[in-house]
């Protein structure tokens, strides 16, 4: 429509992207909300179903490492607005193909942040919001957070691409003036998440009764937050954070690798009504992740303070959610482990 903004979303058929789409359509009526996303192994329009034919909702196949495609997109749609998530996302496959890690995260965000050039001096509110991980800090000892201040210390080709991509938008907001923020998040869970991170491979396998990967000895420790409430903190960023700062944001949640997949498990067995430690059994010791990052862990104090973000849900909610999300689309789960995931699968795990 005439009166509404238009607001871009690169990724948005991803996991935490369609989150992000969904929230943003039907919250915002005053937005038009346009989804770019290239549609790989890991894009998913099936996570958008209910909201496809929303009128303040348009999709749109495209490739953020084209230049020109992105350019003209810009010029024609003169955006108000760029929420940035589209990457590659998988540290594992970053280990085997960090090309394609170079290309979508650092060579996408650069187009994109050179298509802001071009007509951000026409909108004064224009914004440049990008999304990336706490893993660009690299690896904790058993103290400590990460804050804002925390150096970067990339340690996998995943995290030194977005490393760079976090340093290539404030550089451009440093020479050129365009207007951005950054966010910094732990590891998310919840619904559309694909079955190559821990929390779905895990639900996914104790369906099948397939053996559970555990790296090295599962003494690696991340935090968890649940999809929806990175989603909300990403909504208060995007309208009420300074211009030019970096939030980090976390779930006040550290697990042992060990640890969540026992609870899992326990999760899983009642769900499931199987025996209690059936699932259990199934816990593999696996070859560890070369450059296994030990541990991560978020001081999110300053989002807490300047917007008023925590986390809503718990760690036992959040999980219960998750795991009745996948047994309820199983066809979901049908679709995206079919096809080229096999060939993944076994290349990652059974070579
Ligand atoms: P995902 O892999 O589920 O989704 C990525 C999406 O980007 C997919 O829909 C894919 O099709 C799209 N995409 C990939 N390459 C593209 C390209 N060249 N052009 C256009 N679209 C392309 O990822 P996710 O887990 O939802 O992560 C989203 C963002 O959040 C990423 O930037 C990631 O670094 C960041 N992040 C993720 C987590 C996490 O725990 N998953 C935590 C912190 C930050
Ligand atoms: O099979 C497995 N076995 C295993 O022990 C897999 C896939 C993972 N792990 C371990 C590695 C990590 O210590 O579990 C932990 C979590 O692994 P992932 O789910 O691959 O996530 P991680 O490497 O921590 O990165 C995630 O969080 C930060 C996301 O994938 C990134 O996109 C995000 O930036």
């Amino acid at each position: 429509g005439k009166n509404q903004k238009n607001i871009l979303i690169t990724g948005g058929a991803g996991f935490i992207g369609s989150h992000v789409v969904r929230r943003f359509v039907q919250s915002y009526q005053n937005y038009h909300i346009y989804n770019l996303d290239a549609l790989t192994y890991a894009g998913n329009l099936e996570n958008l179903k209910d909201i496809e034919s929303a009128p303040n909702y348009t999709f749109l196949k495209g490739d953020i490492t084209d230049a020109f495609f992105v350019e003209t997109l810009f010029l024609e749609l003169k955006f108000e607005g760029v929420i940035h998530l589209a990457a590659e996302s998988h540290v594992d496959r970053s280990i085997t193909d960090p090309l394609s890690f170079v290309k979508t995260n650092i060579l996408g965000t650069v187009n994109l942040l050179n298509a802001s050039l071009s007509i951000y001096k026409e909108k004064p509110k224009f914004l440049f919001y990008h999304i990336s991980t706490d893993e660009v800090y690299g690896s904790l000892g058993i103290d400590g957070h990460f804050t804002e201040d925390t150096p970067y210390s990339p340690n996998s080709p995943y995290s030194a691409s977005k490393a760079s991509s976090d340093h290539f938008v404030r550089a451009y907001g440093e020479t050129y003036g365009l207007p951005f923020v950054i966010s910094n998040c732990s590891n998310n869970y919840g619904p559309n998440q694909f079955p190559e991170k821990l929390i779905p491979l895990f639900i996914n396998n104790i369906i099948q009764d397939k053996p559970l990967p555990l790296y090295g000895d599962g003494n690696y420790t991340r935090d968890w937050l649940y999809v929806e409430d990175h989603a909300m903190a990403m909504d208060l960023i995007f309208h009420q954070a300074r211009i030019g700062e970096t939030y980090n944001i976390g779930g006040f949640n550290e697990w042992k690798n060990i640890d969540l997949a026992r609870l899992l498990c326990r999760l899983m067995d009642k769900k499931l009504d199987r025996k209690a430690g059936a699932s259990e059994k199934l816990i593999t010791f696996v070859k560890d992740r070369p450059g296994h990052d030990v541990r991560y862990a978020i001081d999110a104090g300053k989002i807490n303070k300047e917007l008023g973000w925590k986390p809503s849900v718990t760690f036992q909610e959040g999980l219960e959610k998750t795991i009745d999300w996948y047994l309820v689309n199983h066809e979901w789960l049908d679709h995206v482990t079919s096809g080229d995931y096999k060939e993944y699968y076994k290349t990652q795990y059974q070579s």
